[in-house]
């Protein structure tokens, strides 16, 4: 069962693959807001995705990702290629008043005929913000942009492995009020194939370098032999300074992987992790609004010890499943 587009969506997808700005925001309004339209939509365009590189760009809130991502954007259209960039808005409390600088400085950039920005808000839900977000990313990619950004404030773990579902991921980290230990905790240590010291005019920059170098070799954090290990750059995002370096560390990164035949397996990877949920999620929705009033009666028989919630829970599945053939 293929969802199918009506006119007006099919429409839509010729846009997208024009390159049509308002047809590509359109689409991801769509994606942002309505499910079963934006899985048709998906449908139509996944065949010419997967050409973009797509680089993930997190860290901790006011590091300087935003303002990072602009100078990358610039430096990458001097280098003739197409950027779009997807900053998903951040939810933490702290880092609220950062968005409209970032708006201010990104608008810049978009004026730019091979740039497309766009914001996606969580509106303080971060269900189904994954998918959300990489199917955004894949508007993009069918559009033709040459490289797809994605910037996602790296607290929570969702937003964390958003960004890790890219070809490359670069951790900014800024030499300020422990951003260091911070970065561990939320699991970045893990996802970095780029770290990137930002503020580097700040104090403590070098400090942090050589903390991260030696978390890097740490036997927790050792990988394969033959695996890549993350570099350390450092920059000054609103000076522009070390981005060329970035660039090319990022571009080191895509060409070991393409070189180990990593660059296929990981996106393979990711698709398994990304097909796991989706499905988990579709399994969980169609489980519980197609039985609510089986869902009582068990509720029932469990309070009243006649059944354990565990016989119960297999009781629900064994509906679903029947129903499920009955469909067929
Ligand atoms: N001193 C200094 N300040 C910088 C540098 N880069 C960015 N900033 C400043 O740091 C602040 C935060 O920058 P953003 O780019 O908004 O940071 P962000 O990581 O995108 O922030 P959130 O999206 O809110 O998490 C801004 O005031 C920037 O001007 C830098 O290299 N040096
Ligand atoms: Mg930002």
């Amino acid at each position: 069962m293929s969802p199918s587009l009506s006119k007006k969506h099919q429409k839509l997808v010729d846009g997208i693959q024009a390159g049509k700005k308002r047809s590509i925001a359109r689409a991801i309004t769509i994606v942002e807001n309505d499910e079963e339209t934006a899985a048709a939509l998906i449908e139509a365009l996944y065949g010419f995705s997967g050409k973009a590189f797509v680089l993930g760009i997190t860290g901790p809130p006011g590091a300087g990702k935003s303002t990072l991502v602009a100078s990358t954007v610039r430096e990458f259209r001097a280098q003739g290629k197409t950027v779009a960039v997807i900053a998903v808005d951040p939810t933490s409390p702290y880092s609220g008043g950062a968005l409209l600088g970032d708006r201010v400085r990104m608008d810049r950039v978009a004026a730019d005929d091979g740039v497309f920005i766009r914001s996606m808000a969580t509106r303080g839900n971060l269900g189904g913000l994954s998918r959300k977000t990489v199917d955004a990313a894949i508007v993009l990619d069918s559009a033709g942009y040459d490289i797809v950004i994605i910037e996602t404030v790296g607290v929570g773990q969702s937003e964390v492995e958003i960004a890790s579902t890219a070809d490359t991921t670069v951790v900014v980290l800024s030499p300020e009020a422990g951003d260091g230990i911070q970065a561990m905790k939320a699991g970045l240590m893990e996802v970095a194939d780029v770290f990137c010291v930002n503020k580097s005019d700040r104090d403590g920059a070098d400090r942090l370098v050589r903390e991260i170098q030696n978390a890097v070799m740490l036997p927790s954090n050792q990988k394969e032999e033959s695996s890549w290990y993350p570099t350390v750059i450092k920059t000054q995002a609103r000076a522009g300074d070390g981005v060329q370096e970035l660039i090319a560390a990022v571009k080191s990164h895509e060409a070991f992987q393409r070189e180990a035949g990593r660059f296929e397996s990981e996106r393979v990877r990711n698709t398994r992790l990304r097909i796991g949920r989706i499905a988990r999620d579709t399994l969980t929705d169609r489980l519980s609004t197609g039985h609510q009033q089986l869902l009582d009666q068990l509720a029932e028989e469990v309070v009243a010890r006649k059944k354990t919630p565990y016989s119960a829970a297999t009781e629900l599945i064994e509906q679903y499943l029947r129903n499920a053939h009955k469909a067929d």
